[in-house]
């Protein structure tokens, strides 16, 4: 029983595997770079792309994944910013997104009018790690409000990304967190990680992460 588990888990992630390499190469032969932003919920990742529209004010699409509601949309939109909504709630309450989800909504944009194309994975530290969506680079938003621990708590999700925003860090006052124990935390998992301290609510940090994105801009 628990082998033939195993096998249907292979196979799903095999498939989504393929899928989530051809939408890679069909963003980079687009000119548009794919970011999946991945999160405990309330770390900050829509806030994030709010704050980001005062600095790139065109070029950005945002696809958003939640269980239920179009709340984030509907924010994004508020700030200027195109996006397509999924909910899994009606098709089980998945509580990731995979590529072939991505694949079908990119009837819904046009590449040719786009650099960046965010993911907003569904809030959780666990299942969206677990599933390539086809971006080019993967972060997680780490909220100080969650703690040193989580790296070393939940390690794939540190362990697939490229990029790590440590988010809300207007908060430190009020808080009791070592922040050089969280950084080093971060880095036991991933030496490689770039690390990024913002406040999306002061705007701090929000020029280091317009450059990483700038930087990482797909010309063609
Ligand atoms: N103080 C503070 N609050 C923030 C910051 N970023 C987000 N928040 C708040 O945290 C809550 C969750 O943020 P949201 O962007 O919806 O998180 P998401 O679930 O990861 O998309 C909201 O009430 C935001 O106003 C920040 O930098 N500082
Ligand atoms: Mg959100």
């Amino acid at each position: 029983m628990e082998k033939k588990e195993i096998k249907v888990m292979e196979k799903i992630l095999s498939a989504n595997d393929q899928i989530a390499d051809e939408l890679r190469e069909q963003l980079s032969a687009s000119g548009v770079l794919g970011i999946n932003l991945m999160s405990s919920p309330g770390s900050g990742k829509t806030s994030l792309l709010e704050r980001t529209s005062g600095y790139i004010t065109e070029g950005i699409f945002a696809i958003e994944g939640d269980i239920q509601t179009t709340l984030d949309a509907e924010r994004l939109t508020n700030a200027g910013i195109e996006s397509f909504q999924i909910n899994t709630g009606p098709f089980g309450g998945d509580c990731h997104l995979e590529a072939g989800w991505i694949n079908n909504a990119l009837v819904e944009i046009d590449l040719a009018k786009i650099d960046y194309l965010f993911v907003e994975n569904i809030g959780n530290l666990v299942c969206p790690a677990e599933f390539d969506v086809g971006a080019h680079l993967n972060g997680v938003v780490l909220s100080v409000t969650e703690g040193e621990d989580k790296p070393l708590k939940y390690p794939l999700a540190f362990r697939n990304s490229q990029f790590c925003l440590i988010s809300k860090v207007d908060l430190l006052p009020y808080l009791d967190i070592n922040m050089q124990r969280m950084i080093n935390n971060v880095l036991s998992i991933n030496p490689e990680m770039e690390i990024m301290i913002i406040s999306s609510k002061t705007g701090e940090g929000m020029e280091e992460w317009v450059e990483f994105l700038e930087k990482n801009k797909i010309e063609h």
